[in-house]
């Protein structure tokens, strides 16, 4: 059963960093992993990609053949993908049967939020077999503004009841949200989205009444559907790409499925009934791996990690690489 990521986002909010990030994760990790480029605007593309739309059809020849601009000349990709689902369903088979696959989406938000052929792609995978979550990411300096953060949640609403696949927000970029400044609030406080009624006192600061007033109205909406939440995100950071991973493996249910080297289970039946859980062999080892892959990362952590100790985390890391390189060294001339 083949697992993937849609991997989708405003323009520049680090979804091709992510992949690029993620692909190097999972080498080191030994998990196989191939990347699909929906994004014929991708000209650098960053990862080894194992599928590129750019082989199917070319953004500059469409926006010559129909004068399209780049934005038009984007949907109109998207459009032709749809019609030609043939082709990518053809590559993806080749990737084999457990591939776990990301795929990277053009920035244009209307293809998360109403244009209907992403959606449409999605679902003919989901139909042959893909177990996908949503990953979407949104650049974390969004919460340093009352306004902006409550488009971003407007956002990222309107994308969960869009795309219909198990969703995670991430505010992407975290490692340097202390360079703008101090927050007005925690950083549980963006992330859990909690009561929006205390942005009140910003949004008047920063905006004109009436449209502080506009806010205030869409505030009402989001708190009476309390359904956003956010995960953070710094790429070159292995803790976080990590606490990440796990949540996606949840949610994709990819935590069920046993690694290729694993004993086979045994047949549930011979399980005796009264055998205590701990002593249970794999059928239920499964399981457990399950509950326990969301250990906490709490994000007060974070907090403590990007914001409120930074330079000191920064330096105690620095200290470490140095360290890990002098170690190698010395090993490397120990062994000439
Ligand atoms: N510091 C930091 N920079 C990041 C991170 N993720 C992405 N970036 C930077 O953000 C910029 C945009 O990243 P991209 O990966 O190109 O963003 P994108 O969403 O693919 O952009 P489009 O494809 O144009 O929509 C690049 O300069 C990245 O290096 C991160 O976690 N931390
Ligand atoms: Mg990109």
């Amino acid at each position: 059963m083949p697992f993937g990521e849609i991997v989708c986002g405003s323009p520049g909010s680090g979804k091709s960093t992510y992949c690029h990030g993620k692909h190097q994760l999972f080498t080191a990790l030994k998990r196989p992993i191939f990347i699909v480029n929906l994004d014929p605007a991708n000209d650098n593309i960053p990862y080894p990609c194992a599928i590129d739309i750019a082989d199917l059809v070319s953004l500059s020849h469409v926006q010559q053949e129909y004068g399209l601009g780049p934005n038009g000349g984007m949907l109109f990709c998207m459009e032709y993908l749809e019609a030609n689902y043939d082709w990518l369903e053809e590559k993806l088979q080749q990737l084999g049967n457990d591939a776990y696959v990301l795929f990277d989406i053009p920035g244009q938000v209307e293809l998360s939020t109403n244009h209907e052929s992403l959606k449409r792609i999605i679902s003919k995978l989901t139909k042959t077999g893909f177990r996908l979550a949503a990953i979407h990411l949104c650049d974390a300096h969004y919460i340093t503004d009352a306004s902006k953060y409550v488009s971003v949640v407007l956002l990222s609403l309107r994308a969960m009841l869009h795309l219909e696949l198990p969703h995670i927000n991430v505010f992407s970029k975290i490692d340097l949200i202390s360079n703008y400044g101090d927050l007005d609030f925690n950083l549980n406080y963006y992330t859990e989205v909690q009561d929006l009624n205390y942005l009140d006192t910003s949004l008047e600061k920063s905006c004109p009444p009436r449209f502080a007033k506009l806010n205030m109205t869409l505030i009402d909406i989001l708190n009476d559907h309390p359904i956003v939440g956010f995960e953070t995100l710094a790429v070159e950071d292995k803790t976080s790409m990590m606490h990440l991973t796990r949540l996606i493996d949840r949610v994709t249910g990819y935590v069920f499925v046993p690694p290729p080297d694993a004993p086979v289970p045994n047949d549930a039946a011979e399980v005796p009934r009264d055998l205590p859980p701990s002593s249970r062999p794999n059928v239920f080892g499964l399981f457990s791996t399950a509950v326990n892959a969301g250990k906490a990362y709490d994000v007060l952590d974070i907090q403590e990690r990007w914001i409120d100790s930074k330079d000191e985390y920064d330096a105690w890391e620095k200290e470490q690489w140095k360290k890990e390189g002098e170690a190698l060294r010395t090993q490397k001339a120990a062994g000439a």
